[in-house]
């Protein structure tokens, strides 16, 4: 029967769906949201230039929603029982960010996503206006988590969950419902300074704040065409992503693990090697990528990130 949606019942039905954590932020124009524009003016965004184009609506929710009172934010542990990218150190090994390992997220949150809205409009008793996003949306997402709860932003800009650590996606929806609102997750880096020091391309310039032209994330995925040989070496093993802000964080120390089927890496992705990717044609190779996030770099960008790897494997051999 409809009734009045309270945040409780909509907490709960996020857990029923697979979300691991809700929480409620208000619509608002929070301080951290000015940084992003003095962000892209220090060229910080490099080439993505839809963040520079969403601007003015990254302001503040209520430009993408004129009549949002709130924002429900949802989080979703990837993490699975594999080792870590810094574990992977062997000759051969090549690393693929973990979030990548299993299907492609904004398909599946997408899903759930829409599930937890179509139930909030089956049950609210009052009408209300919602806009749903997935990571694609002009939304700062990591700023609305911290407001609703969810988690502090790190000095590695991503968003810790004291319980889940920041192996998490975040998703949302904003709407026009007055619901009752979380407390802000309150910063817990302390004096720790462990992901501005292990990143190799220095790309964390100071706490909170990524050079993405520097990230190796942003070169080996966002990059479109040959990379700069100035952070060929620093690249590594890299293939698809990184994450050692991550890996070296001693909030991900005890995270834990999804059973979830989405999650788990596909065969292709698990633990893979210089030599078994090398030998993918490039039928297969795409073939790998449906239904991936990795399908975001195309088979040209992950195949020039295999041919860097290759490189960066062929000088560590010849220095023996
Ligand atoms: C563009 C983008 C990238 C870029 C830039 C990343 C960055 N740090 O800005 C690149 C390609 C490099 C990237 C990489 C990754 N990304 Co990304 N990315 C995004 C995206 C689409 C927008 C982020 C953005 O606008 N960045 C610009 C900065 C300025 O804005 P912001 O991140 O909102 O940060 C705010 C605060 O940090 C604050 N702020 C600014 N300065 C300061 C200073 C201090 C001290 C503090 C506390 C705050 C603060 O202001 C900003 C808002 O104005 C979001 C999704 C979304 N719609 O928000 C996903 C998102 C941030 N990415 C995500 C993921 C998973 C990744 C990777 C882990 C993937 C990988 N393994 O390769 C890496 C992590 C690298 C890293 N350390 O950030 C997740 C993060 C989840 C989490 N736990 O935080 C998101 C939220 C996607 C999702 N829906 O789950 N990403
Ligand atoms: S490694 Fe240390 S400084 Fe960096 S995000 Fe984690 S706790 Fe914060």
């Amino acid at each position: 029967m409809a009734r009045t949606l309270q945040a409780a019942d909509i907490k709960a039905r996020a857990k029923q769906l697979g979300f691991d954590a809700c929480g409620i932020a208000p619509a608002g124009d929070f301080h951290e949201l000015d940084a992003f524009k003095e962000w892209i003016a220090r060229g910080y965004a490099g080439s993505m230039a839809y963040l520079e184009r969403s601007a003015d609506r990254r302001a503040d929710v209520r430009r993408v929603l004129p009549s949002a009172k709130t924002v429900i934010v949802t989080a979703t542990v990837y993490n699975t029982d594999r080792p870590l990218s810094i574990e992977r150190a062997s000759r051969g090994d090549v690393r693929i960010s973990r979030y990548a390992w299993g299907d492609d997220y904004h398909d599946v949150i997408g899903v759930r996503l829409d599930a937890l809205l179509g139930w909030m409009r089956e049950t609210s008793s009052d009408p209300f206006e919602a806009r749903a996003y997935v990571d694609t949306g002009p939304v700062q997402e990591r700023v609305y988590a911290q407001y609703a709860g969810i988690g502090w932003i790190g000095k590695n800009s991503c968003v810790i969950n004291p319980q889940l650590g920041s192996w998490i996606f975040l998703a949302e929806i904003i709407c026009s419902l007055a619901l009752d609102t979380d407390q802000p997750a309150f910063d817990q880096c302390g004096t720790c300074q462990l992901c501005l020091e292990a990143c190799p391309t220095q790309a964390l310039v100071s706490p909170g704040v990524l050079d993405s032209r520097r990230c190796i994330s942003y070169l080996t995925i966002e990059h479109r065409g040959d990379i700069d040989a100035e952070w060929e070496a620093a690249i590594g093993s890299h293939v698809y992503g990184c994450d050692i802000c991550q890996d070296v964080c001693p909030w991900n120390e005890l995270a834990p693990t999804s059973s979830d089927p989405a999650w788990q890496a596909r065969p292709r992705w698990d633990q893979p090697t210089l030599d078994g990717l090398t030998a993918l044609a490039d039928e297969e190779l795409g073939d790998a990528l449906r239904g991936s996030a990795m399908r975001r770099a195309k088979p040209a960008g992950l195949r020039r990130n295999i041919e860097v790897a290759a490189r960066n494997a062929k000088r560590a051999a010849d220095r023996g």
